[in-house]
This record gives structure tokens, sequence and C-alpha cells, in this order.
């Protein structure tokens, strides 16, 4: 489908009028960053307008979710993030329950369920429908911006935060990790009006405000062999590059180092990664170095200073289950619950680098190997939301071998199990869907199990005593994918 840029600017402009017209408007959005930046970003635009407002953080919208949102005073919902794929239990309330008809607005970027339908009352904004790429090219903080700048050209200094949402779902796809399509529109507004400024250096988490070692310590995107996780090991890595740590008593940080102690720190990084990974060391070296955002209005202390790290303090309030916490940031919030984020975040990030330690020592143990499939146990071990960060890590590093689909398991309610898969784009062409294979594996044993998602990444929830029919039955599937993509 070609790209209809007009029909979407239609549907946003449809969009904001409707919010012009409002008078109090629910938020309905998703706990991760990406969605949890959409609600502050739209919400801030509803601040300046004066429409009150009142947002809801959800997992995922069912039925009676929506059906008991739909019942409440607010003659608007906004779905952030969500709604999409909903679209039909949505209709389904209105046509059961004709007295909670309210006017709906979808703004979203995941594959739309239904494309035609005739309902005046909802406001379907996807770029997807219009042929933009709504994995790579565009995050739901983004088609939120899309609106607020409908709203008024003044919400342009939102920008930032749409790319915060747009890392969320790691849409910095260039190859120097940059940004294309609907977010570079983004990030050029944000340049215009000083809200961003765009450079390229060592990504490494906290380059303008930790300590060096503290900041290659833990580094994870990608992981230093056997110096990050570590500080015994880190600081013996850096003592014996000959850069100063300190400068007159203070701790300097990355962002401190000269061009030439950057590149000595660089190469070293490289070649450690390299003794590890056996790839050629331009690919790793691209991995390493490429765009940062700068949020130049946000203080140096901050880490809503830089993009990557903003996403990583309010993702980390998602998955700590304290959206609240995750929603007053993205409004603004730089006192206490700002204080309170960063608590949050913290304790977090020892906490994954404990599971990821405990992935690492263990790895010969925690792997299982089915014929097409690997899987690692967590229960008991690592956390629902962990382990679904921590199979993307392990995905990002390649610590597992690639000819596989990593399926991780984590305890999610009493006789609930969560399975989070993760492929890899070589698996994908050899004809690996691990969202048809789990929806397919839910489908057949049934009996309360759920089960969907991307060809690349994807999810489960399975009752704990049919988990070992479940992960047979993938496996299964997952051969026959390979086998008729053969044909
Ligand atoms: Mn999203």
């Amino acid at each position: 489908m070609s790209k209809n840029r007009e029909k979407f600017n239609e549907s946003l402009k449809v969009a904001s009028e409707v919010l012009k017209d409002s008078k109090f408007v629910w938020i309905i959005s998703h706990h991760d960053a990406d969605g949890l930046s959409a609600a502050g970003l739209l919400a801030k635009s509803l601040m300046r307008l004066g429409v009150l407002f009142h947002i809801r953080i959800l997992f995922q919208p069912t039925y009676s979710i929506i059906s008991s949102l739909l019942k409440s005073e607010s003659s608007v919902l906004v779905f952030c993030d969500m709604g999409s794929g909903q679209i039909d239990q949505i209709i389904k309330v209105f046509k059961d329950y004709p007295d909670r008809r309210r006017q709906v607005i979808i703004l979203d970027h995941h594959q739309p369920l239904l494309e035609d339908f005739e309902d005046s009352e909802i406001v379907h904004v996807n770029p997807m429908l219009f042929g933009f790429d709504g994995a790579e090219e565009i995050s739901a903080s983004g088609v939120t911006y899309f609106v607020a700048r409908a709203l008024d050209e003044k919400n342009k200094d939102l920008s930032s935060l749409a790319l915060v949402g747009a890392l969320g779902d790691k849409q910095d796809k260039e190859e120097n990790h940059g940004f294309y399509g609907l977010n570079r529109e983004i990030l050029e507004d944000g340049k215009s009006v000083g809200a961003i400024v765009e450079i390229e250096d060592i990504r490494i988490f906290g380059r303008e405000r930790d300590p060096i070692p503290l900041a290659v310590e833990y580094t994870i995107d990608p992981l230093v062999p056997g110096v990050s996780l570590s500080p015994e090991t880190c600081n013996k890595f850096l003592s014996g590059l000959n850069i100063p740590l300190k400068k007159d008593g203070v701790w300097r940080t990355i962002s401190d180092l000269s061009d030439e102690e950057k590149q000595k720190l660089l190469e070293a990084i490289v070649e450690k990664i390299a003794e590890k990974r056996r790839e050629d060391k331009t690919s790793i070296f691209k991995e390493i170095f490429g765009k940062e955002y700068i949020f130049p209005q946000e203080s140096r202390d901050s880490y809503t200073r830089n993009a990557r790290e903003y996403d990583a303090l309010i993702a980390s309030c998602g998955r700590s289950s304290k959206n609240g916490v995750g929603v007053s940031i993205c409004l603004g919030d730089r006192g206490e619950t700002y204080k309170e984020g960063v608590k949050i975040f913290n304790e977090y990030r020892a906490k994954f680098a404990r599971s990821l330690q405990w992935f690492i020592n263990n790895e010969k143990k925690a792997v299982e190997q089915l014929k097409h499939t690997q899987f690692i146990d967590g229960r008991g071990v690592v956390d629902e939301f962990i382990m679904s960060h921590l199979a993307s890590v392990i995905a990002i590093n390649r610590l597992l071998s690639p000819e596989k689909p990593l399926l991780t398991i984590a305890g999610f309610s009493e006789d609930l199990v969560k399975i989070s898969g993760r492929a890899n784009e070589y698996l994908v062409k050899k004809g690996v869907n691990l969202g048809l294979a789990m929806r397919e594996a839910s489908t057949l044993i049934n009996e309360g199990a759920v089960g969907g998602g991307h060809n690349i990444a994807a999810g489960a929830k399975v009752p704990e005593n049919l988990l070992e029919k479940f992960l047979k039955i993938v496996d299964e599937i997952i051969a026959k994918q390979l086998i008729s993509s053969q044909d």
C-alpha cells in the first residue's frame, strides 16, 4: 500500500476537533514506555486547552473493561497504544448497551483488526491504515504527537516525549540508531523549536551524568562480556586503559572524555565484545556508537535529559507497576515524584542485573533445548515483567544460539504462566512466525490459554498444568513453519 499522507492528516484533524470540543476526556493507555509517554503527551496538550481529563493505564483492554469505561459520565474516551485490535469489542459493547455509546478516539500503531467499518462515534487514527509502517516508523506517542500538533503548533515542544515513546518500542531502526519516516519528521520538529538536539557518540547509559565506572558497569545494550554487571572487573578493565577517571577529585563522565580518550574506550569495548561473539569489529562498533537524543531544556543531572535514559526510567515504572509515577514524570514532574521514579528505576536496574547475572551464570542449566525451540524457565527466580525484558536483552546481545526461537517462562497468577517468545530476522526469513505459533498452540490446547503477537516477538498465557503440552505443540508448529517455507 502506498503512503497516503493526506488521509492520515484528515484523521488527525477529525480527532483534534473532537478533543477541542470536549469537556472531559478519559485517556486509556498501555503500561509500557510508549503507552505512558502517549498518555502524558495527550494529557499535557489537553491541559493547555483547558480540557479536564482522567488517565487509566492498562495491560490490555478486555470487553468488560471497555464496557465499564463506556459507562462513565465522560463524553470522550481516547485509547492510546491500543484499540485498533479491539475495535470489534468496542462495537460489541455499543451493540449490547446502546446507552453506553460514547465518542471514542483510537490513537494506535498496531495492526488494525477491522479497516472498514461505519461508525461515526469511532475516530480511528492509525498510520497503518494509510500505508505507514507502525512497527518501525511511528509509535503511539508519535501518533498522539501528530494529534497534539494538529491542535496547536505550539505543541511542537512535545516532540521529545514522542521520541521517548518511539525508543520504548525500539524504533531507532536506522543503522546508526536513528529514526526514519514519521519519527524523523517528529525529530525535525523538535530540532526546529530547540526541544531536541541530535548528536553521535558512544551509546553508554548515563553518558552525561554517571561516573564512568558506573556507566560502563551498567551497559547492557550491548553487554560488555566480563565487564558489565561487576564493579571489580569493570574497574580492572578501566584501569588498564590509562584514562583519568577523576578530575580535581570529581568523577568524570563519558561526555567529559576527549575524542582521543573516547576512541581508546570504544576500541577496548569492541575488543572485549569481539572476544566473545566472534563477529567482525565494524558491526560491533556500529552497535555501540550512534545517535543520541538530548533534551536541552532538562537539567544536566536528570535522566529525562537523554531520550534513552528517559525511556528506561519510565519503562521501569511500568514494569514495577508504578504507572502513576511514570505518567507524572511524562507530565513534567521533576520534584518528589521524579525522585520516586529514580528510586524505582535503581531498584529495578539492580533487580534486572541480578536476573541477567543469574542467566549468565546458569546458562547451561537455565536453558532447555527442544528440537526447534529453546526455553528458559524463570519461575520462582525471575518475575514476569523482568523475564520479557531479559528475553529482549538476551536476543539483542545474541547470548543464545540464533538458530532457534527463545521462549521464556515466568509465573503470572496462581495457575497461569506467562510465556514470552523472541525470534530474529534470520528465523523469520526461514519461515518462523512466533505470533501465529503462539496463537495456534493456544487454540489447540484451548482450556484458558491465550496467545499471539508479531512474527518476531510474541506472548501467551497458559494454565500451569498444560505448560509442557503447550511447549511441545509450539515446537511442532515451528517445525512445520520451517518445512513449509522450504517448498
Ligand atoms: Mn506502542
